[in-house]
């Protein structure tokens, strides 16, 4: 007898559940001087996914880029994307023409939806890559825009019946170094994410409103921001601007209960939070870079909150390592989330016991497909993913985060991971932000060096620093190069880039 997989599409399950059960007044999205409710939301999606199909062309396996800032009509566009069966590609708002060439061209991408604010590059990028059909402009009151078409279309669409391993999302990682890459998701994977992590971690509800930074264009952002609230119909707050200061507005205007941002973000926060009632906050998620100890204190004295911690990767969708609140240790990542397994791997590919540092390799339910075949071949073994990150686990079984695997600094025989001689810098009371990087060294190979934000009003003390750091972790890792900085380069995800920081002069 033949055997066929299931059928589904993620929208059906996220989105038209609600409405079905009766539950579709409920709020669902706002941001942008607008809210939805999940009736509401849908009604969008399926006038925008009858425009794609009806006027646009798209069939079932299309490529749709996506860009756009946070807000409810991204979101909807998301939604109509998937529910006619076609591929979203989703771009960080701030790159360029050339940057999505190189994504057009990878994913081979014929159609975008585009937050008319953020045009320009986009069809800068068109006219070199024809293979880019069709751009339609929302968010803009142009004849041909997509408020326009989708206004004369029915509400009603019937989502296509995908199956449950067809693609959904191709995303692109943010390059902290190199070239991005394009990792490939489908439906199963957008759900599965809703079903491992966030019950472990968050027990979401209803009455539950999610805020926080990332672009729904990071997968960070996607999960935490969109996916997590409405696989619990709960309501979620999109910010087109995100910046500590208002983040932490929006917190208290919006009353919201679940946070997710970046490390750097909660510390900025933090300084400033004393002026705030964030009493409405019951839990705070971190990641997209290490979270040191110094920054857990911080934030856990300036609102009594327990930061949770969780390790994830555009490669694998989302979380796969993270504390709860109740297990959450300064300097540990954690354990492998329910239905992940993770372990350490030395150069070989052999297992490494407990205490020793090691290549960190995951498999889960959402394992990595990358568009590139070599990146694939290298990255990828028997459902086993490497990550890039240099991990141990402890005594106790938690995982303790080294670095990125390129990023380990060798000084005087020396192995040095960057970010613990950070976490001791961010433990001095001066130190706002800073980044540790090794730079060539005639005499010991390499040398560490930091780069210092002081924090405000504070003097530059090169030797109290270096006696702090010290202080705190074995002495040859002191930094013996310091250099003050009014500001350090970051991603839009909040990623430190210290490639740039290596190659200014
Ligand atoms: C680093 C962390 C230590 C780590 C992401 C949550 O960051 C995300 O995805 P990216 O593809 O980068 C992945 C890399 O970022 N990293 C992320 N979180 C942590 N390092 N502690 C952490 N808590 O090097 C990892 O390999 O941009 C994060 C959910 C979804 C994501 N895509």
């Amino acid at each position: 007898e033949l055997q066929f997989g299931p059928c589904l599409n993620a929208a059906t399950e996220l989105l038209d559940r609600w409405v079905e059960q009766g539950l579709g007044d409920r709020p669902c999205v706002q941001g942008a001087g607008l809210r939805w409710s999940y009736a509401e939301l849908q009604a969008e999606a399926n006038r925008i996914a009858n425009v794609l199909v009806q006027e646009l062309g798209v069939v079932p396996g299309n490529r749709v880029l996506l860009r756009g800032a946070n807000t409810p009509q991204l979101a909807a566009c998301w939604f109509a994307v998937v529910k006619a069966g076609a591929i979203a590609v989703a771009t960080m708002p701030l790159l360029r023409a050339g940057e999505l060439g190189k994504v057009i061209a990878k994913a081979e991408v014929s159609h975008a939806l585009c937050d008319a604010a953020l045009a320009d590059e986009l069809l800068a990028a068109q006219a070199r890559h024809p293979v880019l059909r069709q751009v339609c402009l929302f968010r803009s009151a142009a004849p041909d825009g997509l408020e326009a078409r989708s206004a004369r279309q029915p509400a009603r669409f019937a989502n296509v019946d995908t199956a449950s391993d067809d693609c959904v999302l191709i995303a692109f990682t943010s390059g902290t170094t190199g070239q991005p890459k394009g990792t490939m998701h489908f439906h199963r994977d957008v759900l599965a994410i809703c079903r491992c992590w966030p019950p472990h971690c968050l027990q979401a509800g209803a009455s539950d409103v999610f805020i926080g930074s990332p672009p729904l264009a990071f997968t960070f952002g996607l999960g935490g921001l969109l996916l997590f609230p409405m696989s619990v119909g709960a309501s979620t707050v999109l910010l087109e601007k995100a910046s500590p200061e208002l983040l932490l507005a929006a917190i208290v205007e919006h009353r919201a209960t679940v946070c997710f941002t970046a490390p750097t973000s909660y510390r900025a926060m933090a300084a400033q939070v004393a002026q705030h009632d964030v009493s409405c906050l019951r839990k705070c998620v971190s990641a997209g870079e290490a979270l040191p100890a110094a920054t857990r204190a911080l934030w856990k004295q300036a609102t009594g909150i327990e930061l949770i911690d969780g390790i994830g990767a555009t490669e694998l969708l989302h979380i796969f390592i993270s504390h709860t609140e109740a297990t959450a240790k300064p300097g540990a990542t954690g354990r492998p989330v329910p239905g992940y397994q993770a372990c350490i791997l030395d150069d070989a590919g052999r297992r490494l016991p407990p205490g020793q540092v090691g290549r960190l390799a995951v498999k889960g339910p959402t394992g990595c497909r990358y568009l590139a075949d070599e990146r694939q071949l290298q990255y990828v073994h028997d459902g086993w993913n490497l990550t890039g990150d240099a991990y141990l686990v402890d005594a106790d079984g938690d995982y303790v985060y080294q670095a990125r695997t390129d990023d380990m600094i060798i000084s005087g025989g020396y192995n040095i991971a960057g970010p613990e001689v950070e976490a001791a810098l961010l433990s001095h009371p001066a130190v706002a932000e800073c980044a540790v990087i090794g730079v060539p060294d005639e005499e010991r190979g390499q040398l560490v060096k930091a780069f210092v934000v002081l924090r405000e009003g504070q003097g530059g003390d090169v030797k109290a620093l270096q006696d702090h750091v010290k202080a705190t972790i074995a002495p040859y890792k002191y930094p013996r190069a310091i250099e003050f900085r009014a500001s350090l380069p970051r991603t839009e995800t909040g990623k430190l880039q210290r490639f740039k920081l290596r190659e200014a002069p």
